[in-house]
């Protein structure tokens, strides 16, 4: 190959440029996004949606690679990673970013939110801005808030219906302080552990159950190991899509407004295919003869009294809560 063509080639091929940002050739750049969900799950394909729609927006100069499957790591570690530009995008759940951006604690609250709607509709006004601006503090960019549905207990050894149920069962939850303590106060033993350790401490009986929506519930196989699903519906804590700010800091402001409006075209998209994937989850659980019961939430509402005092502990936080509260009156 003479001197010339190799260097046409070098320019093609992928180059790291510092950071998380590659750069395809002179213009093209490729962010890196991390999901801990395989291929198919909304999360994912609302991100390559987002990507479709960068693409098209900034004539094929933007495009977002997602690595789904945990292929980047946990959440935790992506969630490090993404702080200091390794990784550029990353959708997690707002629970393990609770330690991080305290605002992220109250829309994961138990049972602050009525219904999905209700959901949707705070995360989409001011409410869910101001908890996203939160985000840059920390070093990240809130984009987008997704849909997780309501989390609701699931086990190995018995159908939940009372809080008496839960005592001496040992759950697995997401790793945040605030899950610990919600699920202590419902009288159960509460073990953080990342999410793809989960199935096999289930198999071994290291634990005994966890917590998730349908999608997570299906899609993880934990209904394999663990056939009981109880519909407390505890939080309705939801997903964001952020980005590492030093990625952010690298884009032109034409393209951090692409960025985010991409972003903004994806929720909708999301929502779609969540509603969908909630219903197709349900049923291939109830094929595998997952049992599924209703609970009377009342006692677990009550239960929970403790986690607003503990967890709305300042006054932004309190203000947050009631700026819930009021949305539904
Ligand atoms: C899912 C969520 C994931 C992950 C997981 C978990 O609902 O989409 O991002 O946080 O829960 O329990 O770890």
């Amino acid at each position: 190959m003479g001197m010339m063509k190799r260097l046409t080639a070098a320019l093609a091929v992928a180059t790291v440029l510092g950071g998380g940002l590659v750069a395809a050739n002179a213009q093209e750049v490729v962010l890196r996004s991390a999901d801990t969900h395989p291929d198919g799950y909304p999360t994912v394909e609302a991100v390559k949606f987002m990507s479709d729609v960068l693409k098209k927006e900034t004539d094929g100069r933007i495009s977002i690679q997602v690595f789904d499957s945990h292929q980047l790591g946990e959440e935790k570690e992506t969630i490090e990673q993404t702080k200091f530009g390794v990784i550029d995008l990353n959708r997690v759940n707002f629970a393990p970013m609770n330690g991080i951006v305290p605002a992220t604690i109250v829309p994961c609250m138990p049972y602050i939110f009525t219904s999905k709607e209700n959901m949707r509709s705070v995360m989409d006004g001011p409410i869910g801005e101001d908890i996203l601006k939160a985000f840059e503090p920390a070093g990240y960019v809130g984009l987008a808030v997704y849909d997780s549905g309501a989390r609701s207990f699931y086990n190995s050894k018995h159908p939940i219906k009372t809080l008496e149920d839960l005592k001496g069962l040992k759950f697995r939850v997401i790793q945040s302080d605030l899950f610990v303590d919600m699920v202590n106060a419902l009288g159960a033993n509460a073990t953080p552990m990342a999410y793809g350790e989960v199935y096999s401490g289930l198999q071994t009986g290291l634990i005994d159950g966890a917590e998730n929506n349908w999608p997570s519930y299906e899609s993880s196989k934990h209904f394999e190991v663990a056939k009981y699903y109880s519909l407390d519906q505890h939080s309705q804590c939801p997903e964001v899509l952020m980005m590492s700010k030093v990625s952010w800091d690298k884009l032109s402001p034409e393209d951090q407004t692409a960025v985010r409006d991409a972003a903004k075209q994806s929720v909708t998209k999301m929502r779609e295919l969540w509603d969908a994937q909630e219903e197709k989850s349900r049923k291939i659980v109830e094929a595998a003869g997952v049992e599924i019961n209703e609970v009377d939430p009342a006692p677990f509402v009550k239960a929970m009294d403790p986690i607003y005092e503990k967890y709305a502990d300042t006054p932004e936080l309190k203000d947050l809560v009631k700026r819930i509260r009021d949305t539904q009156k």
